[in-house]
C-alpha cells in the first residue's frame, strides 16, 4: 500500500504528478501545512504538520511524507526518485549512470535554484513585486539565480531533456522547482531553450491531471 501525505498545495504536487504519470495506485492522506491553520493544535484542527500524529511519520513536521509498503519517507525529491525506480519504465533510471545523474539534478535543483525560486513565489504572495523594496528583492534573487539558470540552458543546448534524452523523473523534480520561481513571469526570458523545456513540461497529460486537482483544490 502507498500512501502520500500532504496536499496539492505543497512540495507534494511533485511527488502528485509523477504518480498521475505512472499510474500508480495510492491513498492521499490530506495533510494541511500548519501555517495554514489559526490554531494548528485545536482539538478540532484538520490534520496537519504540527499535529502528534502526523509528527511521528515527519519529526520535521513538513510535507510530503510517503508511506510505501512500511517504507517512510521524506524529502519530496527522493520520494519521486524512489517511486520512479519502483515502478520501472520510462521516467525511471535505466542504469545506474542515469540514476547518478537524476541524483545530481535532483540536488543542484534543491541546493541552487529551490531558495531562491520559493523566495519569489512567497514574495509574490505577499503583494511585495511592486513595491521598491519587492522590485529590489526581484532583482537580487534573479541575479543569484543567473547562473543556475545558466547552466540549465547551457545543458539544454545539447540534450532534449536533463536525463536519458526521455522524459523521465530527473525533468519533474527540476520543472517543479522551477515552477515556484514562474512567479515572476520574466524569469526565463533569457532563456529561450529552458523557456521551451519547461512548457513541454506542464503540456504532459499528467502535469495537467494534476494541475486539474491543484486548482480544484481549496487553498
Ligand atoms: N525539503 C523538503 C521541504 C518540505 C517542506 O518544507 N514542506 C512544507 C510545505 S511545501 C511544509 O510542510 N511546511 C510545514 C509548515 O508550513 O507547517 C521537501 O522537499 O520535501
Amino acid at each position: 500500500m502507498t500512501t502520500l501525505y500532504g496536499n496539492y498545495h505543497s512540495r507534494a504536487s511533485r511527488a502528485l504528478w509523477l504518480l498521475e504519470e505512472i499510474k500508480l495506485p495510492f491513498k492521499l492522506t490530506h495533510v494541511v501545512q500548519a501555517v495554514r491553520l489559526a490554531d494548528p493544535l485545536a482539538p478540532d484542527a484538520p490534520l496537519n504538520t504540527r499535529s502528534a500524529e502526523f509528527r511521528k511519520l515527519s519529526p520535521m513536521g513538513a510535507i510530503p511524507v510517503l508511506e510505501d509498503d512500511g517504507l517512510i519517507l521524506a524529502e519530496s525529491l527522493a520520494i519521486n526518485l524512489h517511486l520512479a525506480r519502483k515502478s520501472g519504465g520510462p521516467l525511471a533510471p535505466a542504469n545506474e549512470r542515469e540514476l547518478a545523474l537524476m541524483e545530481q539534478w535532483a540536488l543542484f535543483a534543491a541546493t541552487w535554484i529551490e531558495n531562491d525560486t520559493l523566495a519569489l513565489t512567497l514574495l509574490y504572495r505577499r503583494g511585495e513585486q511592486d513595491s521598491e523594496a519587492g522590485r529590489q528583492e526581484i532583482a537580487r534573487l534573479t541575479g543569484k539565480l543567473a547562473r543556475p539558470l545558466a547552466a540549465l540552458e547551457a545543458h539544454l543546448e545539447g540534450h532534449s531533456h536533463m536525463v536519458g534524452g526521455r522524459f523521465t523523473v530527473a525533468d519533474i523534480n527540476t520543472a517543479e522547482i522551477l515552477r515556484y520561481g514562474m512567479a515572476y513571469p520574466q524569469l526565463l526570458d533569457a532563456y529561450p531553450r529552458l523557456a521551451r523545456w519547461l512548457e513541454l513540461c506542464h503540456a504532459r497529460a499528467g502535469f495537467r491531471d494534476m494541475w486539474r486537482k491543484f486548482e480544484a483544490e481549496p487553498v
